[in-house]
């Protein structure tokens, strides 16, 4: 592979990691840095470029970390500011790039700027925070107002999610100041990319002008459009302007959370800007709700490949935000085999051209729990909701290393109970077993670190019609096509060159099959 024409994180493979469930070394039942750090070796055998760890720092952990007291602490419960030193310095051992997650929207109620701006109006961190003598009909992103009152100037702040999450009042120039800060000390100690959290709820209406009410929302608890508290035209500006510090650093990346999806690509590409690359990546949320039609991977194909040709794309099936794909896919299927479907969501996202996002446990066909109990879920969306929403807590849970007692995640009970199934579906077992899940990514991912076309090349769309997905991947005189079956119908295709992975022998891709073939 020439390394020039290799980006990382245009090319490469990221992958996620939840810290809370990755591997627990210190013996509190959730999972640390040092335990990221144990796991390198196997992270780097997957051939991924890049960890995207979920955010770390201090935080009284109301919602998991996105609720951050101190943007310069690795908090206690993860570990400390050496560990992450550690991690940074094996995982480039190792030709890992790290990426941190970036909260910049909102912190903590706890963080000093908080509970100082809160304590009077005159206070000078009051700034730094949205105020309003009264709410309007804003709703909270989980549930509820998007203001709450403040018990000491009766005042109201904004909250786009929790009460215990404020907005910052990113208007506010020091506040700015203090965020590229907070940038230049990670990219100095050397981070190489940040994923900025909930990047199109940056700013607000400055009239606060209410939102029309009752439409065209999917959450049970918020039913409002978002017309003035989402994509405020200032947030590209703010991007803009955080772009110019990453650019003081070679080679670093920025990739940010756009929680949409749909046809309609012109909100993203506000995102990436132009060709200046207003952010590297935008993660967007296309393939992670709802069920996994056959049809949905073709059509979001095509309005990627519609965007203008600098926004270079992004593909994610699961993250800690929604329900694992291996259990959303094909929810119809016919006695069909799990280890094959995984693979068949393997082949799609490692193939198709952009950036792919595996998140832990994928690479094992790990499936979501689905059957928590009550007092099993911490989950604070689906808490504070009566369990009207989905809880997040059943893509959350530890990931699957072994056998033993706990899965090898942690020697006591975790934080969140281990899949049901884990002493058939972990990483040991399926390390040792040539036709399991986590082989065929570690081979589908080499393959890809080694194929100019299927990391770079342009993507020609073949087919995709009743349940047939078929697309080329060309880059100069070279040639790959992709067929997926996503239907339980044998189909035969052309058989013009030469197979290199298949699920099946032969000119006939079974149902729910797939292959790779060098024209
Ligand atoms: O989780 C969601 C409901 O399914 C999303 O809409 C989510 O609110 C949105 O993707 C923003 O998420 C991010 O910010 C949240 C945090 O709880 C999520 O974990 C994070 O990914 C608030 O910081």
């Amino acid at each position: 592979m020439s390394q020039q024409e290799f980006v990382w994180w245009k090319h490469g493979v990221i992958y996620q990691i939840y810290p809370r469930s990755y591997k627990d070394t210190s013996g509190n039942g959730t999972g640390d840095l040092q335990g990221v750090i144990e796991q390198l070796d196997y992270i780097a055998g997957l051939g991924v470029s890049a960890i995207w760890l979920n955010p770390f720092f201090s935080s009284p952990m109301v919602d998991f970390g996105y609720d951050i007291s101190d943007y310069y602490m690795v908090d206690p419960l993860f570990g400390n500011n050496t560990d992450l030193l550690v991690l940074i310095t094996e995982a480039h051992k190792r030709n890992l790039k790290i990426v941190l997650d970036m909260v910049l929207n909102h912190t903590s109620d706890q963080h000093p700027w908080f509970t100082e701006a809160r304590s009077s109006k005159d206070n000078p961190k009051r700034d730094w925070y949205v105020w309003r003598d009264k709410p309007n009909n804003w709703e909270s992103i989980f549930g509820g107002s998007a203001w709450s009152e403040c018990p000491f100037t009766g005042e109201y702040y904004y909250h786009a999610f929790l009460s215990e999450q404020p907005d910052l009042n990113l208007r506010n120039p020091e506040v700015v100041e203090e965020i590229k800060n907070i940038f230049r000390h990670y990219l100095e100690m050397g981070v190489d990319g940040f994923r900025l959290d909930a990047v199109n709820t940056y700013f607000e209406d400055a009239a606060w002008r209410n939102n029309p009410e009752g439409v065209n929302s999917k959450s049970p608890v918020a039913g409002q459009k978002r017309v003035y508290n989402y994509d405020h035209y200032l947030n590209y500006a703010l991007l803009d302007d955080l772009r110019v510090v990453m650019d003081e650093y070679p080679d670093r990346m920025v990739l940010g959370e756009v929680a949409r999806e749909g046809k309609d690509k012109n909100a993203w590409k506000k995102y990436y800007g132009s060709c200046d690359r207003r952010l590297d990546l935008v993660f967007n949320f296309d393939l992670l709700h709802g069920d996994l039609e056959s049809d949905r991977f073709g059509e979001t194909i095509e309005a990627w490949e519609n965007l203008h040709y600098c926004s270079w794309p992004s593909y994610a099936l699961s993250s800690h935000d929604q329900l694992r794909a291996i259990s959303r896919a094909f929810p119809d299927l016919p006695d069909c085999s799990r280890t094959q479907k995984a693979m068949l969501l393997a082949v799609f996202l490692l193939t198709v051209r952009g950036t792919p996002f595996v998140y832990y446990g994928e690479e094992l066909g790990m499936p979501e729990f689905k059957d928590l109990t009550p007092d099993q879920i911490q989950d604070p969306w689906a808490i504070r909701n009566d369990y009207k929403v989905p809880t997040r807590d059943g893509c959350r849970t530890p990931m699957i290393w072994n056998g033993s007692k706990y899965a090898g995640f942690s020697a006591v009970p975790p934080w969140l109970p281990v899949s049901k199934d884990y002493q058939k579906i972990n990483a040991e077992v399926q390390l040792n077993d040539p036709r399991s899940v986590l082989s065929f990514y570690r081979q589908l991912i080499e393959l890809r670190n080694q194929t100019l076309a299927l990391y770079q090349g342009e993507l020609e769309l073949v087919n995709n019609a009743n349940g047939l997905l078929q697309y080329k991947r060309i880059h100069e005189g070279e040639v790959y096509q992709i067929t997926l079956n996503l239907r339980d119908e044998s189909a035969a295709i052309k058989n013009d060159g030469e197979v290199v992975l298949s699920s099946s022998d032969g000119n006939v891709v079974e149902g729910y099959g797939f292959e790779i073939r060098k024209l």
